[in-house]
This record gives structure tokens, C-alpha cells and sequence, in this order.
């Protein structure tokens, strides 16, 4: 019998019924050339899939999972809220509670709503910043991903440059048109576009730490600076901290390097595991979203009871002291240690982190950019994963995603992936 018998038996089936056998592309193992594992179960650091086999896991979700996977604060949660009803289409006590967490954690955040994805997020963040300002363009940056509405598959990141897709068809050039993709950390190419349209930009979003070229920091002075071009040009900043929010840091990016967005938006870590979403900021912008304001987004689901109860049991644990120092010495030992034993073997590796978040781009580097992450080597990811994956480590399927500690991952789990790195690498001379 395979070891993924009944993986390969069950994605051929969902192969039938399910475009590209996923419901979600960067799923479907398409750049590593493999048969995706199906996971039935998760505990603590590892996933566990239908032919039995267990992995220490880095994907977290692709970032939610802080926590580590079934947290027993969230399942008990999760648990309580569901036997009260799943959802009422109505206000609720717990919506009010993460507002009030999210606004109190979150420098930038004097108001916020919630809907239940990033996607939604960012989406009616530039419907917020358009209709705010009475502009049209956008600026974001190259290999930043915002999810998949049209105006942000231009030059996106994660899945659409994992599948090589240039941006997507099915986004009218009408629409792709008004948003400018610059290189990322290029201040520069920010102040020239800005001068080249005055009056027309609504907004610049950019993820504070990009995660979805791989993780590639904002240079000292970037945050910095685009904040003060905007100040200068009337255009609103957007911070995507989808995957920053409450992972760097408890108030994100924004507290970390003490620049503040005029919006923000959040997913992932705040939901738990569950669709939960969030966009958020000024008041005097906040409050021109319908019904206080003429500004239209709405959800059905949109702050539901038991996604609101997931994200607060891991809001409330994320409270416990030392949680944020934990993250960052486990990320700082395993980023050095991984490192180190790259040099050890010969293998030319740029390890770029932030706190838990990093990835491993297989070139000299350094990788401050999309174009820089591109010189990375993908035989060689794909052969880093592929032995990863059976030395019983899941990374993140991409050479441009990032790989996620949680507080479940134990130092004996960080020992077992640099010993599987090294031996992977020592294959490789
Ligand atoms: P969702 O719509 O997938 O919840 O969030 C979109 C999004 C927005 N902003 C940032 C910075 C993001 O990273 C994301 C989604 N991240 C990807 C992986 N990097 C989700 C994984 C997937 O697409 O399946």
C-alpha cells in the first residue's frame, strides 16, 4: 500500500468535482509536482492525513493557526457558541467584544467591521478609500497578495505567482488599469507615481511585512515614508495585515515599527480557523460605510457567533505574558539554526523572518524584493520540500508563501526540522 493511497485516490475524485481537485489553488501541491495530502485531523503542531501519516506542520493554515491546530480554548468556544445557534443575522454580544478587543489592540483601529474573509476585507477597504476620497487609482507592490478581488490581481503574490499567472482573465482592463504595481521597498517609484497622477490615487495598500513573495520585511524608512507621501498627496494608506495582524506583534506591523495605516485590515489569526475577516480605521472614514454612511458592504455571515468565539478564545490566549517573546525566540533559533546548517552544506539559502513568520529562499539573496525572491531557485525548493514532506515535515507548498510557528511548536519540534533540513541538504552534495 502507498503511504498516500487514499490521498491520491480521494484528490483524484476531487479532481472530478472541484477545479484542480482544491478550493483554494496554492492547495493543489501544482509547484512542488506532487499529490496533495488530505488531512483529516490537526493537534497541537501536527496535521494528521487520511492514510495515517503525521507532520509537523509550518503551514498553519497559511496563518491562523498561532495557536497550534485544535487549541482547547477554541474547540471549547466553538463548542458553546454552536450549541447556542450558528448564526442569527442579527447583532450580538460577542461582535461587540472583538470590536472592542480588535480597536483596543490595534493602534490604527478606532472603528472596525467584520466579514469573513481577507478578500472582503481588503475589497471594501479600496471600495472605502474610493468612495472616501472620490478617486479612483490604487498603488500596491509587486508580489504583495490582497486576495482575489479584481483591482488586486495585478502583479499579485501567492497563488497567482506560484501558478505564474501575469494577472487573471476575467478582470476587465478597465479595471486593472487604475492600479499601479511598483516594486516593493521602492520609495522612489511611490513619489513618482504619485506626482504623475495627482489627485487620482484613492489609496496605497501594502502588506508591512510581505508574506506572499515569501517574506520579504519592509526596509527601515519604507513604512515610513509612504505614510509621509500619503500625508502629502491626500491618499489614504492601507495596511493588509491578514497575515501580520496579532503575528508580529499583538497590534501588528503597525505597532512593531510604529507607523499607523488610516485603514487596516485583518484575517486569519483573529478568526481562529474560522472565516473571520476585518477592515478598520479612522473614525471619520469608518463611519461613511453604510448604514451610518453611504458607502455599501454588507455579509450574511459577516460576524457570525461561532467564528466570533473562535477568534476571541485566541485573542484572550494570545494575552498570556510571554506569548510574543516565545514567538520570536523560536523564530530567531530557527531561522539561525537553519541558516547555519545551510552553510554548512553548501546550499546557497536567504532566510528572511519576522518574529514566527519567515521563509527559506533557495538563493545567496539578499531578497528585498519580488524581483530578488524570483531569483530563487524552485528545483531546489521542490526538492527541499519534497524531503521535508518525508522526513514528516509539511512546509508550505510554494517557494513564495511563508512558513508559520505557533505556540504549540516545541523546541524538540525546531531540532527535528534543522536535523531534517541538514540531512535533506546533505543529500544534495
Ligand atoms: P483570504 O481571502 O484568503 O482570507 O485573505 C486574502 C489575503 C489578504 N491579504 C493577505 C496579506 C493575504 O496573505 C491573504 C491570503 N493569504 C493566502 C496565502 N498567503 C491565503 C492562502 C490561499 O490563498 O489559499
Amino acid at each position: 500500500m502507498s503511504p498516500y493511497e487514499k490521498s491520491a485516490a480521494l484528490f483524484k475524485a476531487a479532481s472530478e468535482l472541484i477545479p484542480g481537485g482544491v478550493n483554494s489553488p496554492v492547495r493543489a501541491w501544482q509547484a512542488v509536482g506532487l499529490t496533495p495530502r488530505m488531512i483529516v485531523r490537526g493537534a497541537g503542531a501536527r496535521v494528521f492525513d487520511v492514510d495515517g501519516n503525521s507532520y509537523l506542520d509550518y503551514v498553519g493554515s497559511w496563518g491562523p493557526l498561532i495557536l497550534g491546530h485544535a487549541a482547547p480554548p477554541v474547540v471549547a468556544a466553538v463548542a458553546a457558541a454552536a450549541a447556542l445557534g450558528t448564526s442569527f443575522g442579527a447583532p450580538t454580544p460577542g461582535e461587540v467584544e472583538l470590536a472592542r478587543v480588535l480597536c483596543a489592540a490595534v493602534p490604527g483601529l478606532d472603528m472596525v467591521r467584520l466579514v469573513n474573509s481577507g478578500t472582503e476585507a481588503t475589497m471594501s477597504a479600496l471600495r472605502l478609500a474610493r468612495g472616501a476620497t472620490g478617486r479612483p487609482r490604487l498603488i500596491k507592490f509587486d508580489g504583495c497578495y490582497h486576495g482575489h478581488a479584481d483591482s488586486f490581481l495585478v502583479a499579485a503574490g501567492s497563488g497567482v505567482l506560484t501558478q505564474a499567472i501575469p494577472g487573471s482573465p476575467g478582470v476587465p482592463p478597465e479595471i486593472a488599469g487604475l492600479t499601479l504595481s511598483l516594486p516593493y521597498n521602492d520609495l522612489e517609484a511611490v513619489g513618482q507615481a504619485a506626482g504623475r497622477y495627482p489627485g487620482e490615487i484613492a489609496a496605497i495598500i501594502v502588506e508591512p511585512v510581505a508574506g506572499n513573495m515569501g517574506v520579504v520585511p519592509a526596509r527601515p524608512g519604507f513604512l515610513e515614508g509612504l505614510r509621509q507621501i500619503c500625508d502629502a498627496a491626500g491618499i489614504l494608506l492601507i495596511f493588509d495585515e491578514v497575515i501580520t495582524g496579532f503575528r508580529v506583534a499583538r497590534g501588528g506591523a503597525q505597532e512593531l515599527y510604529g507607523v499607523k495605516p488610516d485603514l487596516t485590515c485583518l484575517g486569519k489569526i483573529i478568526g481562529g480557523g474560522l472565516p473571520v475577516g476585518a477592515y478598520g480605521g479612522r473614525r471619520d472614514l469608518m463611519t461613511q460605510m453604510a448604514p451610518s454612511g453611504p458607502i455599501y458592504q454588507a455579509g450574511t455571515l459577516s460576524g457570525n457567533p461561532v467564528a466570533v468565539a473562535a477568534g476571541l478564545a485566541t485573542l484572550a490566549a494570545l494575552t498570556e505574558p510571554g506569548t510574543y517573546e516565545d514567538l520570536e525566540e523560536k523564530g530567531a533559533w530557527l531561522a539561525r539554526e537553519l541558516a547555519s546548517a545551510a552553510a554548512r552544506k553548501g546550499v546557497d539559502l536567504t532566510v528572511n523572518r519576522v518574529g514566527s513568520m519567515l521563509t527559506l529562499f533557495f538563493t545567496a539573496g539578499p531578497v528585498n524584493s519580488l524581483e530578488e525572491a524570483k531569483k530563487s531557485n524552485l528545483t531546489r525548493f521542490r526538492q527541499f520540500f519534497q524531503g521535508m514532506l518525508e522526513a514528516g515535515i509539511s512546509l508550505a507548498p510554494s517557494q513564495f508563501e511563508a512558513l508559520f510557528i505557533s505556540r504549540a511548536h516545541t523546541p524538540e519540534d525546531l531540532e527535528q526540522t534543522v536535523i531534517a533540513a541538514e540531512g535533506v541538504w546533505a543529500r544534495w552534495n
